[in-house]
């Protein structure tokens, strides 16, 4: 699996989370306020599995199971809690890549940390998202991933 000497190609993608406030609607635990999801996303929710394998999310101990590995789109975890946390967020590449897995951190967000955009105070039933847009460089990439990029 030659790579391919003074290339670089570059892949963008979302990843962050959406959260819903569940005011008072009933959760599996009556301590939970929110239901929310982590993910990982391409662009215009362009499939991203012919190059990612799996992504592993790791959430907090309060968490059962706090590992949760998603090897299938949508690369994404869906839970219900009441705080705020980090989740390592860990991304495979197929074995045609040779690439180690990426780590990413992102804060677990619940609580809007300002008013909207009028000075309003944020609704009480609007979600907050908190997606990032980025890009993963592949320098030196194998034939063959370069091959699956251009293929797409
Ligand atoms: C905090 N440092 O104290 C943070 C920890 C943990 C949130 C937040 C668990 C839900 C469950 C949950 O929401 N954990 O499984 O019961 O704010």
């Amino acid at each position: 699996n030659k790579r391919i000497k003074g290339l670089s190609v570059s892949r963008p993608f979302y990843y962050g989370s959406i959260a819903y406030p569940l005011n008072g609607k009933k959760a599996s635990d009556a301590d939970h306020t929110h239901k929310w999801t982590v993910m990982v996303k391409g662009l215009d929710n362009e499939d991203l599995s012919y190059y990612i394998k799996k992504v592993v999310f790791k959430l907090h101990e309060t968490y059962t199971n706090p590992i949760r590995s998603v090897e299938q789109p949508p690369f994404e975890v869906s839970e219900t809690g009441w705080g705020e946390f980090e989740i390592m967020i860990k991304i495979h590449f197929h074995s045609i890549a040779s690439e180690k897995p990426i780590s990413l951190y992102h804060h677990l967000r619940l609580h809007p940390y300002e008013d909207d955009a009028n000075g309003q105070p944020w609704p009480k039933d609007k979600p907050v998202m908190s997606l990032l847009y980025d890009e993963l460089v592949f320098n030196e990439p194998t034939e063959s991933l370069y091959q699956v990029f251009s293929d797409h």
